[in-house]
C-alpha cells in the first residue's frame, strides 16, 4: 500500500540525518521533498499546502529534547499531522439500538458498492449481528444476481423484489427485516458512470423513505483526485456519514486516502483491500499513518489473524504442535487460513521495517501454489505420516504436482524443520516462556490469541 509515497517520504526525512538542530533551512529542504512526495501521490494541492505549512510551524517551534534526534522529531511531527489529516480518531458505524441499523451504500458505477455491501454484512455477521442485504439496484438483472450469490455464500439473507422500484424495495425490506429479526439492513443501490440528476434523485428518494442511520459513500481509490471531486458532489446532495475507500490493494498512490477527509470533512470508516469478503478493514488514521511512514501495523495484522482463528482452533493447533501431531494436512489448512487474511504482500508490509525491504521484490500471491500442489498430490497416509514418503513416492508426488523431486524434498525438509522448531516452542510452558520474554500471557493459553 502506498509504496511510492512511503519511499519518497523516507528519502525526504533522510535529508535530516545527522543534523544537530532543526533550522529554517534544513526544515525547508526536507519539506520541499515532502511536498513533492505528496503531490506525486495525487494529494489535493490545497491539502498539501496546508499540511506542509502546519508541519513547518510545528518543527520550528519545537525544541529537540532527550535522546531523540531532529530527524526522529520530524518523523513524529509528520506522523501526527498525517493522523490529523486522515481524521484523527477511528470512527465506526453508529448502531441504532432502537431498531434495525439501516445502512445505504452509494457511489459511482464499479466503485465497489455491491462487493462492500456483502463485505459489511460479513463483518457484522462475524460480530454476532444479524444482517440483511437489500438489492435496490434494479437496472441490471445481473446486479441482483451478484448480490444474491454473495449473500448466499455468506449465509446472509438477500431481499429482492423483481419489477419494483428501489424506494418500494427499500421500504418493504425494512418490514421484512423487522418481521424476521434482522438488526442491520444494508441497501445496495445502483451506480452510474457519472454523477447525474436521475441517480441523485433516486438515492435521495430512498434516503427520504427509509431514513438510513448511515449513508456510506463508496469510492474507488484508484481514481485519485477524482475521488475527491465525486465525494464532494455526493456530499452536497446527500450529506453522507462516512466513506468506504476501495481497491487499496492495487497500486493506488494514496491521494484519495489523504485528501478526502480534508475536503468533505466526513470520516473514512472502512477500507477495501481486495475482492474477497474478508478484505475489509476498519479505517484507523493512526495505523494508516504508521504504514505510510514504513513503521508497519502490527495491531491490524494481529486483528486479521484473530478474525481467522477461533480460540478453539488455536488451542487445538497448539495441542497438536505440543504432541508433535502437526501433519502436512494441518499445514495445508494453515495456508488456506493465511490466504484468507489478504494478499501476502500486504501482510508482510504490516511488519515494521518490512515495507522497505519488499521494494522491488516480486511477491507472487501464488507463492503457496507449488506447496499446495505438492501436498494435494500426496495420499492421506502420506500427509499424516511424512516419514513414509520414500524415493519412489517422492517421484510420484513430483509428477502428480508438476514439480521436481528436489521441490518435494525441499518441502519435506522445511516441514520437518518447522515441526521441530514448533515443538521446542511449545515444550514446557508457553505462558511461562512468554512471560520470560516480557510478553503478556495470552488468554486461553493459545499461541494465537483468541477470537473476540
Ligand atoms: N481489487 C479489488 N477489487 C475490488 C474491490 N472492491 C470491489 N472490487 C471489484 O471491483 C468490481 C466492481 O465492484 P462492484 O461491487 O460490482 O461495484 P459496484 O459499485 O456495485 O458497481 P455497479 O453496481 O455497477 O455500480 C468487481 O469486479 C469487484 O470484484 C477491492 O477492494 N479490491
Ligand atoms: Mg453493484
Amino acid at each position: 500500500m502506498f509504496e511510492n509515497l512511503s519511499e519518497k517520504l523516507d528519502a525526504a526525512l533522510k535529508t535530516l540525518t545527522g543534523v544537530k538542530k532543526l533550522s529554517e533551512e534544513n526544515v525547508t529542504d526536507a519539506l520541499r521533498e515532502v511536498r513533492r512526495a505528496l503531490l506525486d501521490a495525487d494529494v489535493n494541492f490545497q491539502t498539501v499546502k496546508s499540511f506542509v505549512e502546519d508541519v513547518r510551524q510545528k518543527a520550528l517551534g519545537q525544541e529537540v529534547v532527550g535522546d531523540i534526534t531532529p530527524g526522529q522529531l520530524m518523523v513524529k511531527i509528520i506522523h501526527d499531522e498525517l493522523v490529523e489529516l486522515m481524521g484523527g480518531e477511528h470512527k465506526g458505524i453508529k448502531m441504532n439500538p432502537a431498531g434495525p441499523t439501516i445502512i445505504m451504500m452509494v457511489g459511482l458505477q464499479g466503485s465497489g458498492k455491491t462487493t462492500h455491501s456483502a463485505k459489511l454484512a460479513n463483518h457484522f455477521k462475524s460480530k454476532g449481528e444479524r444482517p440483511m442485504l437489500v438489492a435496490a439496484d434494479v437496472y441490471r438483472p445481473a446486479a441482483v444476481d451478484q448480490l444474491s450469490t454473495l449473500g448466499e455464500n455468506l449465509g446472509v439473507p438477500v431481499f429482492t423484489l423483481p419489477g419494483e422500484n428501489p424506494v418500494v424495495i427499500a421500504e418493504k425490506a425494512l418490514f421484512e427485516a423487522k418481521r424476521t429479526g434482522r438488526n442491520v439492513v444494508i441497501i445496495d443501490t445502483a451506480g452510474r458512470l457519472t454523477i447525474d440528476e436521475e441517480m441523485m434523485a433516486e438515492v435521495a428518494n430512498i434516503k427520504k423513505a427509509v431514513r438510513p442511520n448511515e449513508i456510506l459513500f463508496v469510492v474507488d481509490s484508484m481514481i485519485g483526485q477524482d475521488a475527491v471531486t465525486t465525494a464532494k458532489a455526493f456530499h452536497d446532495q446527500l450529506n453522507f456519514d462516512g466513506v468506504i475507500l476501495t481497491k487499496l490493494d492495487g497500486d493506488t498512490r494514496g491521494g484519495a486516502a489523504l485528501s478526502i477527509r480534508a475536503v468533505v470533512e466526513t470520516p473514512i470508516k472502512f477500507i477495501g483491500t481486495g475482492e474477497k469478503m474478508e478484505a475489509l478493514e476498519p479505517f484507523y488514521p493512526e495505523r494508516m499513518a504508521s504504514r505510510i511512514l514504513g513503521m508497519g501495523d502490527v495491531v491490524s495484522l494481529v486483528e486479521k489473524a484473530q478474525e481467522q482463528f477461533t480460540e478453539e482452533q488455536a488451542a487445538k493447533l497448539e495441542e497438536k504442535l505440543r504432541k508433535n501431531q502437526f501433519t502436512l494436512e494441518d499445514f495445508y489448512q494453515q495456508i488456506q487460513t493465511i490466504k484468507k487474511m489478504g494478499s501476502v504482500r500486504d501482510l508482510l508490509g504490516m511488519i515494521p521495517g518490512m515495507g522497505k525491504q519488499l521494494k522491488g521484490v516480486d511477491i507472487d500471491d501464488n507463492a503457496f501454489k507449488q506447496v499446495e500442489a505438492i501436498i494435494l498430490s500426496m495420499t492421506k497416509d502420506e500427509r499424516d505420516r511424512p516419514d513414509i514418503i520414500n524415493g519412489s513416492r517422492r517421484k510420484r508426488i513430483a509428477n502428480g504436482s508438476g514439480t521436481k523431486v528436489q521441490d518435494v524434498n525441499r518441502l519435506l525438509r522445511q516441514f520437518d524443520q518447522m515441526r521441530r522448531t514448533m515443538k521446542k516452542l511449545t515444550k514446557g510452558n508457553v505462558q511461562g516462556a512468554m512471560k520470560g520474554m516480557g510478553l503478556p500471557a495470552v488468554p486461553g493459553g493459545g499461541l494465537l490469541g483468541k477470537k473476540r
